[in-house]
């Protein structure tokens, strides 16, 4: 039905007409994106039918990524890409006056994470089945991804988000592969013939229903699965209130938390982690056992990957299912646990660090307590012999101290493989967050600097740029993203530059017609795009773009004759709903849009836009249209960032501190194709030690400063005085902890290198093509083999070994 596009045309309309009970001219642009979610779907389910009996009859070394959050953006045209079908639906589409992105509007943008760490998994997702990689995903399906955001008089307003709302094309639900999950009650133990056993009894049951969707591999026939729990209520017990058991069975799947830093310790919280790993593992076993008979081998077919240490659970549940289930003595389920889990960190941030109370903990998950207490004498024990007498340290170092569960401790221990996001985050673990553990288990950690999908974020988001690329080095670089750097040789042919200067625009036009019309402003096609779009944290310093814009609205009215580089200053970030410092900086940059945007003449050279609701989709349009990335954390705090790689992929030059991956892309690109500022994240943890920083002698001896940060506070915004004094007192009484007022003169230097830059505008585009060519790099390709190879050890299909 997908060989041309005739025939396409004949079962699309055929099947519209019977799928709605209408004629195509009564057709709405929702049914025809239904129709076609559902010609793709079945089109897609041989290949995944066929995938899955390869991995049967093959019985390879399988991975399984455990995520609390895949935040996986539209799948159709990704979809109909990844399947090398897209041109002809294209085609199919238009001579019905069909346009295929008007239709790609009706489907919502699944956004089951909060950001980096979640966007991630979707990614590896992508390149493990474009690799051929034996590699699934397992999640929650949360009814309420997160929130959707809307702005109302400059402050954020939180929606509930709907993706679920007209149903999910993509998801085949599996009702007959459901688990049960046990919480609360207690604990029997009997001792019959020499064997200790186990009982949960007064359990409250939940049933876990998976939901499978397809991924879709690049031009290949894999298709792996990514399988989302459900929470149902399991079989009625008769002492229970029926309502009430609905409803708490109902709620561990309701809503993502929409927070990616505040541990907070939220009992449902717990509750969607166990849910998460018991129900998966009980799936990975079930599957390993129709083929296996020795569950003693299963990490011979087996790796399971958790991300961050939302999943860290699996160490104890794996022990768990393997002994109580499977009959294993603890040394068998120990050595096959840590031989078959391997965990990834994802942020030293010490607020975002998972410690479980126990009050909490023990009564919802009494066995797995039990488990982890263990674990833990069976560490400490070990400990001890290594450092007879050091209490301190192995207090430190220990699994439950203080009434707490140290999830990351947990994690280290339970598996066979620790791994940082970017090189100078791996560096930070090994040589001071998690040093005492990198002493005991050198050759645990390791380093896999993050990527991000290329055929999203260049194929799928920037088909001009990708045609571009196409005819100037041929397309290899499809298949192997570090062919990229064949584009270097041709830099400097002026017709490149003005075609790629030409793609920009193009870009440039879509958003600012997109602004226009979401924000009623007005933008300078000609202005630099500079752009910063994240969640919203102080760490990621938004605020220090903000007083930069603030300083040059201040020399713009002191000076009428002082000129530069016109710029358009582009924001996006949600702010966790409860975080308020967060929620003033998106009400700082309203208030501060309304100054600039407003001031007849200022507003000719800069302007602010803060575009609503930053999601996947909305990224699609805005990181081609970008001709700065803004990376400006304070060093040391942010992983890696992969947001950073996908302007860099588009042809933006980022402004950035020494900071995660922005490090390696430097390296990539050469000191002058990249503008750094800022202290190093050396300087940050020496001054956090030896507490010298003093932000009070900043703003007394730099007029500039003192200037900028008055104005938070002197009627300088329409808002009431008291509007932003939290924010000036972060930066004065609280001794600004993210060193913004330390980083400022030198980021206010590196932006007046970025305007003049601009200003040579043929080294500007060489400095651009110089990132496009570096970016294969920061493919998760090269991610997911590393992974593979080092970590996992799997092999992809086909590939005998
Ligand atoms: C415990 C809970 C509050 C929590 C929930 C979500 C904690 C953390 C998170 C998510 C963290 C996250 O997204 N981290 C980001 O991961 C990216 C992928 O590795 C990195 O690029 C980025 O630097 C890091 O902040």
């Amino acid at each position: 039905m997908f060989s041309n596009s005739d025939r396409f045309k004949e079962s699309f309309l055929k099947r519209l007409e019977s799928m709605c009970g209408k004629g195509f001219e009564e057709t709405t642009k929702r049914d025809q994106y239904l129709t076609l979610g559902n010609m793709v779907r079945e089109y897609i389910s041989s290949k995944w039918i066929e995938t899955n009996e390869l991995y049967r009859s093959e019985n390879k070394k399988q991975v399984y990524y455990l995520s609390i959050e895949f935040l996986l953006g539209r799948l159709l045209v990704q979809n109909l890409l990844n399947l090398g079908i897209k041109d002809v639906v294209e085609e199919g589409l238009n001579d019905l006056d069909i346009d295929l992105g008007d239709i790609e509007e009706c489907e919502s943008d699944p956004a089951l994470g909060n950001g980096g760490l979640g966007r991630l998994a979707a990614c590896f997702l992508d390149s493990l089945a474009t690799l051929n990689l034996p590699g699934h995903g397992y999640g929650i399906r949360y009814k309420h991804g997160l929130f959707d955001q809307k702005i109302v008089d400059g402050y954020q307003v939180e929606l509930p988000e709907q993706w679920l709302r007209h149903g999910n094309v993509w998801e085949v639900r599996k009702p007959d592969e459901a688990a049960e999950i046990l919480f609360w009650g207690k604990i029997e133990t009997s001792y019959d013939n020499n064997e200790l056993s186990f009982k949960h009894v007064g359990a409250e049951k939940v049933l876990a229903v998976p939901y499978d969707m397809p991924v879709v591999g690049y031009h290949v026939d894999t298709v792996n699965t990514l399988r989302l729990w459900n929470a149902e209520p399991a079989a009625f017990a008769p002492n229970q209130d029926i309502l009430s058991y609905k409803r708490d069975t109902e709620a561990i799947t309701d809503f993502l938390y929409p927070d990616d830093t505040h541990d907070e310790g939220k009992i449902l919280r717990l509750k969607q982690q166990y849910f998460l790993v018991s129900s998966s593992l009980q799936s990975i076993i079930a599957s390993y056992k129709k083929e296996n008979s020795n569950i003693r081998e299963l990490h011979h077919s087996v790796a399971i990957h958790i991300n961050d240490t939302h999943p860290a659970l699996a160490v104890p549940e794996l022990m768990r299912l393997l002994m109580d289930i499977e009959g294993l003595t603890w040394d068998e389920a120990w050595k096959v646990t840590t031989n078959t889990l391997s965990y990834t960190n994802h942020t030293i941030l010490s607020e975002a660090l998972e410690k479980w109370p126990i009050y909490l903990f023990k009564p919802l998950m009494p066995r797995i307590y039990m488990i982890i207490e263990e674990i833990n004498e069976r560490f400490c024990a070990e400990l001890w012999n290594k450092y007879p007498g050091d209490w301190h340290k192995i207090e430190h170092m220990a699994i439950i101290a203080h009434d707490l569960v140290k999830m990351a401790h947990l994690a280290i221990v339970g598996s066979n493989s620790i791994n940082g996001v970017a090189k100078i985050h791996s560096d930070i673990l090994k040589h001071r967050e998690m040093k005492s553990f990198y002493d005991i288990y050198p050759t645990k950690f390791n380093n896999k600097t993050n990527g991000i999908t290329h055929r999203r974020w260049l194929l799928k988001a920037n088909p001009g740029l990708t045609n571009l690329i196409k005819n100037t080095i041929g397309e290899d670089f499809v298949h192997q993203p570090d062919k990229l750097i064949d584009l270097k040789r041709h830099i400097y042919h002026p017709d490149l530059k003005e075609q790629f200067a030409n793609v920009k625009r193009k870009r440039k036009e879509i958003l600012a017609k997109r602004i226009a019309e979401k924000n009623g402003i007005l933008v300078d096609i000609d202005s630099i795009f500079d752009v910063q779009v994240k969640r919203m944290h102080a760490y990621k310093r938004q605020l220090l773009n903000v007083l930069h814009i603030i300083y040059l609205y201040n020399r713009l009215k002191e000076d009428v004759n002082y000129t530069i580089q016109p710029r358009t200053f582009i924001f996006g970030a949600k702010a966790s709903p409860t975080y308020y410092y967060a929620k003033k900086i998106i009400k700082l940059i309203h208030s501060l849009a309304d100054k600039v945007n407003n001031d007849p003449r200022v507003s000719k050279i800069i302007k602010v836009v803060f575009m609503e609701n930053y999601r996947v989709s909305l990224a699609e349009d805005i990181f081609p249209a970008a001709d700065v990335s803004e990376q400006i954390s304070t060093a040391s705090k942010e992983a890696s960032g992969t947001g950073n790689m996908k302007f860099m992929m588009n042809g933006a030059l980022t402004v950035g501190t020494l900071d995660g991956a922005n490090i390696e892309i430097m390296e990539e690109v050469g000191k002058d194709n990249i503008f750094t500022f800022g202290l190093t994240a050396q300087e940050v943890l020496n001054y956090e030690e030896n507490g010298r920083y003093r932000s009070m002698e900043y703003y007394h001896h730099d007029l500039r400063i003192r200037q900028v940060v008055d104005q938070l506070t002197n009627g300088f915004f329409s808002e009431d005085e008291g509007e932003f004094e939290s924010i000036k007192d972060s930066l004065l009484v609280q001794n600004d902890q993210y060193f913004v007022l330390r980083d400022f003169a030198s980021y206010i230097d590196i932006q007046e290198k970025v305007g003049v830059a601009y200003q040579q505008r043929d080294k500007w585009l060489e400095k651009a093509l110089i990132n496009i060519s570096h970016s294969g790099f920061f493919s998760s390709d090269r991610t997911i083999q590393q992974y593979a190879d080092d970590i996992w050890k799997i092999d992809p299909m086909g590939v005998r070994v």
